[in-house]
Order: structure tokens, then C-alpha cells, then sequence
């Protein structure tokens, strides 16, 4: 150490270095190198021991007046560059809490789980029960009770896909919900009132109005006295309680072999309101489903007695009521799954 170094000059130089200082780090190491046990300050009191009494006051006070100046200047330069780090540190740790980050997206039911429920609903309202039943079915339940039996020529109305179990022929995807009315009327007794909704297969080729794989919903009433006019009402009931006030329906002499008499119903078709469109081929009515009083063959193979109880039943497209209702160019939009197309819904 150079003992020409004066208090004043180790001062100047420290008070330099003091304000030059860019980070608490940095202030740390520079108030060591000049406070420190081997600073500057620290040999210029060591250098005092060598001095005569009389020079060791004033030399004495005058180090500790510039150790003082510089410890001052120390602690101030601190409170800055802490002052500094800190508002550095928050900035960059900054959370925005105005920030509106908005709903996580929420789904839907798909539309042809919108049109079950809400026909669902009509028919309840009306004083049905709900009745489901398995989706593979026997020869028994999809035709033979439905007074279609084996080699019946009318089973080639329905393009059934067959399951290669038991024997040939036997157990089969139902081609209709029919097989679920029957269960219900094998397992309690009349008065009946159940809707049937579920999935039905068929071997179609899918086009813009077939789907290899649909939606049903069948109706059955079975009580005494139940006529065709019943089976006309309800008919017009549901329509206008689905599609609204202004559609009706209107029935027109048709087959089905476990129906008679039978019919094919309609509704006013809902772009035109009757008048006449593309959509209805100039016709004013669009086609929905089928209906009828139940066969007398229908009833003995579930032992009802025809004699005692009458009733009707109804069948038709769940998908193909979406497909009205919202006017689907096509029905494969409704297996495809594209969110594009769903979302609207
Ligand atoms: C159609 C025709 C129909 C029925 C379904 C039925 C059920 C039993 C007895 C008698 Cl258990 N009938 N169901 C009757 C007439 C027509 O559906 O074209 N559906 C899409």
C-alpha cells in the first residue's frame, strides 16, 4: 500500500467508485475493496501506529472522517440501486389482472340428441312414458310379433343387417324401435301409453335422406276405444307442439304389416308454409313417418285380447325431424362430425 495515499485522496477515489457503482453487487465489492480488513482505509490506519503522538489525533480524525463520508455515501448509493432492482423486478414479474381471459368453450348436445329430447318432452307432456330396449334384436321381436313372419314378402321393406349368431338369420341390428313396444306390451298390462326413441340400423347406402345407421321414435296407445281419430289428433298435436302452431298434418292411405288400416303422415312443409317450394317438390307437404291401428295379429302375439283393447302407433325419423326443423341439405352432415357444421346448432 502506498502510505503517500492520504485520507482525502482514498475519499475522492472511493466516493468515485461509490457512485459509479451499477448494481448492489457491485456496490458490495467496492465498499470491501475500500472499507474492507485490506482496504485503503484499513492501511491508513494501520499507518498511524508509526506516527508521533501529535501527528496520530488530527491524522486519526481526519481517516475517520473520510471512512465516515464514505460509508455515508455507501449506504445512500444502496438505497438507490435497491430501490432500482426492486421496481426492476416487479415490472417482470408483473401480472396483468385487468386481463379478461373469457370462458373456457363449452359444448352442446349434437342435434339429433337436441330433436330426442325435445320430441321426448312433447310426448311426455302428453301422457307418454319413455321406453328403451337393446339395440340387437331377435327374428321374434323385429318381425315375427310385428306379424311378419318367416319369408313374410313385406320384411323385404326393411334391409336388415344380420349377426352371425345362434342360427342363420336369427339376431339382427333392429331395422325399427317396434321390437321395444313389444316388450312393453309382453311385460305389462294395457292401458299403454310409450314413446320409443333409439338407434335403428339398416344397409342403406347413406345419401342426403338415408343414413345406414338413424334415429327412431315409434308411439304406442293401447286402451279401450281407441280409434283412428285418436291416432289423427295426436298426430296433429305433436307436429304443431314440435314445429309450431302453424304446421299441421294430414295422413294418407299407406301399408305396414303390422298396421290396418295404415297410413303415411305430413306436414305443412315449414319453409314454404305451404305454398309450394323446392324442399316439398311443389307439393306444400313435406313426408315424416308412418302410422296405423295396430294389426289384431300384433296384439295375440303379445296377448292382448283385440277384443277388449284397440290401439294405434306411430313411427318416424328423429334425424329426419332435424333435418326439416333446420333445413340439412343433407343428412351425413349429421355423422360426419364437423365442428363447423355442429357448433351451429
Ligand atoms: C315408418 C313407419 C311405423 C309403427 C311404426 C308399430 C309398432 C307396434 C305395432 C304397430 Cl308394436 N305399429 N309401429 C306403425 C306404423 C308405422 O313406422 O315409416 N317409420 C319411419
Amino acid at each position: 500500500m502506498n502510505d503517500a495515499a492520504s485520507p482525502a485522496d482514498v475519499e475522492a477515489d472511493a466516493l468515485a467508485r461509490v457512485a459509479a457503482a451499477a448494481s448492489v453487487a457491485d456496490l458490495d465489492a467496492t465498499s470491501q475493496a475500500f472499507l474492507g480488513k485490506k482496504s485503503p482505509f484499513a492501511a491508513l490506519h494501520r499507518g498511524l501506529a508509526t506516527l508521533a503522538v501529535e501527528g496520530r489525533r488530527d491524522r486519526g480524525r481526519a481517516i475517520h472522517e473520510s471512512r465516515s463520508k464514505v460509508e455515508q455515501a455507501v449506504a445512500e448509493r444502496r438505497t438507490t440501486l435497491e430501490a432500482g432492482e426492486r421496481a426492476t423486478r416487479l415490472e417482470a414479474e408483473r401480472l396483468d389482472l385487468t386481463e379478461v381471459v373469457g370462458r373456457p368453450a363449452r359444448g352442446h348436445r349434437h342435434l339429433v340428441t337436441q330433436a330426442r329430447d325435445d320430441l321426448e318432452d312433447v310426448f311426455v307432456s302428453m301422457g307418454y312414458a319413455v321406453a328403451e330396449g337393446p339395440e340387437v334384436e331377435t327374428d321374434w321381436y323385429n318381425f315375427e310379433a310385428l306379424n311378419m313372419p318367416p319369408a313374410h314378402p313385406a320384411r323385404s321393406m326393411w334391409d336388415t343387417l344380420y349377426l352371425k349368431l345362434g342360427a342363420p338369420e336369427s339376431v339382427l341390428l333392429r331395422t325399427h324401435t317396434s321390437p321395444v313396444q313389444i316388450r312393453v306390451m309382453e311385460s305389462q298390462p294395457p292401458p299403454i301409453r310409450v314413446v320409443a326413441p333409439g338407434r335403428c340400423y339398416r344397409r342403406d347406402t347413406p345419401d342426403a335422406r338415408h343414413l345406414p345407421v338413424f334415429h327412431q321414435i315409434e308411439g304406442l296407445v293401447v286402451d279401450r276405444g281407441i280409434t283412428f281419430g285418436d291416432l289423427a289428433g295426436t298426430i296433429e298435436a305433436f307436429t304443431s307442439a314440435y314445429f309450431g302452431e302453424s304446421i299441421h298434418a294430414r295422413l294418407r292411405p299407406s301399408y305396414f304389416p303390422f298396421t290396418e288400416p295404415s297410413a303415411e303422415f305430413e306436414v305443412t312443409c315449414i319453409f314454404c308454409r305451404g305454398a309450394g317450394c323446392r324442399v316439398c317438390s311443389q307439393s306444400g307437404w313435406i313426408e315424416l313417418g308412418g302410422a296405423g291401428m295396430v294389426d289384431p295379429n300384433v296384439f295375440a302375439a303379445v296377448g292382448i285380447d283385440p277384443e277388449e283393447w284397440s290401439g294405434f302407433a306411430f313411427g318416424f325419423g328423429i334425424d329426419r325431424c332435424a333435418q326439416v326443423r333446420h333445413d340439412l341439405d343433407d343428412l351425413r352432415h349429421l355423422l360426419t362430425n364437423d365442428m363447423r357444421f355442429l357448433s351451429q346448432f
